[in-house]
Formats: structure tokens, sequence, C-alpha cells
């Protein structure tokens, strides 16, 4: 912790944490524990992100803001590892439709490039614009322009081996504890640093006016993107499954049941999309004081459609449930139709059914285009019970996004 961070500790009420002053944080407004403070748990269910982890209730909305800060915490403390401050320094420059970055981490340099496809019709102001992970495989109105985003680059995903290997950790050093799918958010905070300096005249795009997409592992990414940088207007995380829409106990829960589900034990076994700090918590996933609907409750109020598919490997009672979570989060703020989970199934891995055309269009609409109503979209047929999995949460406040 840096000694201002700690002053700042010292000086604040810490009376709700019955934790040193050391390990808390002020940030955002609020006193929040460290990564690393956190305490193990023992919850069969979905955490409630309405109580703080120190049993204090989230009453406001500033209250809210602030346990969005306990869940990303808690979700790098166990799962992702850390997110690491803004670089040193970043320097833009513009040559055609290429985007050169100078990133500089301490000693550590790095320039690289990222292609953008401009959006027609922005003129000065800029137009919106798509960050894809890797790649998009959804259909995209003509108006968006287009970021390429080579997240492989940024952070390797071979397999457990990879982790450490590329310009996240050229900066940042090779054993930093951030798994690839954090690393990417990082990376892609760049990529809105550079268009942000060099302003919408040059690049074509209006920062303000970005969403984000990928499929499959890729998708993993785009959920975490638009969780970690709150910059993102509109997150499309596709076929995410397990580590994305999918909660880590609901999938243990259905592979006791005999399900061919991907669980926390076999995804670290397979790819270095997690933090090495995840690897002593796959066997007990209900110690960990957080679950991956927290994910939605961090893109909450922004902008959220989910797309899944009813692949068992993908976890279609896991998403379904973590999602409803979710989407509960964003009806407590009052904006429940900002977020949308589509479960449509009958086709193959990351092919978009044109059944959801008309949904996703909506949400581009909304949050990219400034014109209408995002839909009311829960088209899962998943047979679950929301109520076995989060009936333990506290009343949810009605509090303004
Ligand atoms: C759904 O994303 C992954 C999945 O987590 C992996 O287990 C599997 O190997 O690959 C999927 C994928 O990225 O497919 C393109």
């Amino acid at each position: 912790m840096s000694p201002l961070l700690k002053l700042a500790a010292l000086l604040l009420p810490t009376a709700a944490f019955a934790l040193p002053s050391d390990l808390l944080e002020r940030q955002e407004g609020c006193t929040t524990p460290a990564v690393g403070a956190f305490a193990d748990v023992s919850e069969k269910g979905l955490p409630d992100p309405w109580k703080f982890a120190s049993g204090s209730p989230v009453a406001t909305a500033a209250d809210f803001a602030c346990r969005q800060a306990e869940m990303s915490k808690i979700l790098q403390q166990f799962v992702l590892g850390d997110l690491p401050p803004p670089p040193d320094s970043l320097t833009a420059t513009m040559s055609g439709s290429s985007m050169s970055l100078a990133i500089k981490v301490g000693s550590n340099t790095k320039t690289i490039s990222v292609s953008i496809t401009k959006p027609s019709g922005g003129g000065t102001a800029g137009g919106p614009a798509l960050i894809a992970v890797g790649g998009a495989s959804i259909p995209v109105p003509g108006a968006v322009g287009r970021i390429a985003f080579g997240n492989d680059a940024c952070a390797a995903q071979s397999n457990p081996a990879s982790h450490g290997t590329g310009w996240f950790f050229d900066l940042h050093g090779k054993t930093h504890s951030a798994g690839a799918t954090l690393a990417w958010a990082w990376c892609v905070g760049r990529i809105i640093d550079g268009l942000e300096q060099l302003g919408a005249a040059k690049t074509g795009v209006d920062p303000k006016k970005l969403a984000v997409t990928g499929c499959s592992r890729n998708g993993k990414g785009a959920f975490m993107v638009g969780a970690f940088e709150k910059r993102i207007a509109l997150v499309i995380p596709q076929e995410s499954g397990s580590g994305g829409a999918a909660s880590w106990r609901i999938s243990d829960s259905e592979f006791a049941k005999g399900k061919n589900i991907q669980t926390a034990h076999q995804i670290v076994r397979e790819n270095a999309w997690f933090s090495p700090k995840f690897t002593s918590y796959v066997n007990k996933t209900d110690t960990i004081p957080g679950d991956n609907h927290f994910l939605a409750a961090l893109v909450a109020p922004r902008g959220l459609f989910v797309i899944e598919n009813d692949i068992d490997w993908l976890g279609p009672v896991s998403t379904t449930v973590a999602m409803r979570a979710g989407r509960s989060v964003y009806d407590a703020l009052g904006v429940k139709t900002n977020m949308g989970f589509s479960l449509v199934g009958g086709h193959s891995h990351c092919s978009f059914p044109s059944a959801t055309n008309a949904n996703l269009l909506s949400f581009f609409n909304k949050f990219l285009l400034g014109s209408g109503n995002a839909n009311d979209v829960d088209t899962s047929k998943a047979n679950v019970t929301l109520s076995e999995w989060i009936g333990n949460w506290s009343a949810a406040p009605r509090l303004a996004a």
C-alpha cells in the first residue's frame, strides 16, 4: 500500500471493519479492505451483494458503489489476480487506421499498435465502436466502428504454463499475479487511454460510446474487460461459460450431479485464464466470498447483454442462475432492462442465432446509438430454482442507479 493510502486509512473511521488499518484502503470514496485482507467464508449459496464483508448492510447507492469496490477486490484476491493501476506514462499516435501506444511502467517500456475501423458518420465528435476481444461473432450495426484487440499478445492463453507471457507481463513482470482475463482488462484500458488522449477528431471514435465483445474463452475476457473497465458503455460476453457467466459454485454442484460441465478444478489445468492465486481455491469454491454474479454487479448499471448457449460444458443451469442473480442487482438499481440474458440453444458454439438479432440490436441502439430502450430479455429455458442459491440474501434495497 502506498504511504498516502496508509495515511488515509489511518485517518478514516475503521469501526465498521475489524481489520488493522494497514489492511484498509481508501478508494472511490470508500474505505474497503485491501486485496489480500478478505477472509475465507463457508457459503453454499451465492454470496450476498447486499452485505459488506464486514457484515454491514448495503443500504444506499453510495454503499453499493463501495460494495462494488469490495466485489472487485474479492475477485482479484481469490480468482483473478491483482489489477495494476494505470501505467506511469502512455503516449498515443495515430497513423491511418492504426493507433500506436508507447507505454511505460517503472523502467519497462512497450509499444503496441491497435487497428481501428472508424465508425461512419461520426463527424468530429466521433462515433461508437466495438472492441472485439480476439474477434467478434455477433452482428454489428453498420454505424458502429471496430477496434481489434489482440488479447493473446497482451496475455497468452495457450496452457497453464503460458501465464507470464505477453506485453502485460513484459510491463509488469513475468510473475505478476494477474490471470490472462484480468490482464486483458488492463490492456484494453490502455487502448481507451489512447482514444481519450488523441480525441475523436483523430481516431473517429467517441470513447464514451464503447462496447466490448468476445466469444467463449474471449467471452470470459469480454466480461472481465466490462467488469473492470468502467469506461465501457456496453458489455456483450458471448458463450463465456465457466469463469464468465457461470457460477463456480453452481458448476461444481452440476458436476456433482454428473453433468459434463467445466469446473474451477478443471479450468486451472486447461489454461492461464485465471490467477495462480485461484489454484488453492478450485476444490473449495464455497470458501470464496464472491462468485461470478459479481461480474454482472460490477458492470451495473451499464449496458450488459449476456449471450449463452445450452451446451453442457458451458453450464446452462449455472449461467442462468448466476445471470438471473445479476439481473436482480440491476432490478434493485431500478434498471433491470439494462441487463439482458439470452440463452438460445440449438446452434453450434459461437454461431449467433438469428432469433436473438432484435434483442441484441436493442442494446446497441440504447447504449451506443442513443435510440430507444433495451428489450426486457431473459430467454433461458433452463429449469432452475433461483431461491436455492440466493434465498439467503438480505432483502434488496431500492437504489437509484
Ligand atoms: C467456453 O470457453 C472455452 C472453454 O472454457 C474451454 O474449456 C474450451 O476448451 O474452449 C472454449 C473455447 O474457448 O472455445 C473456443
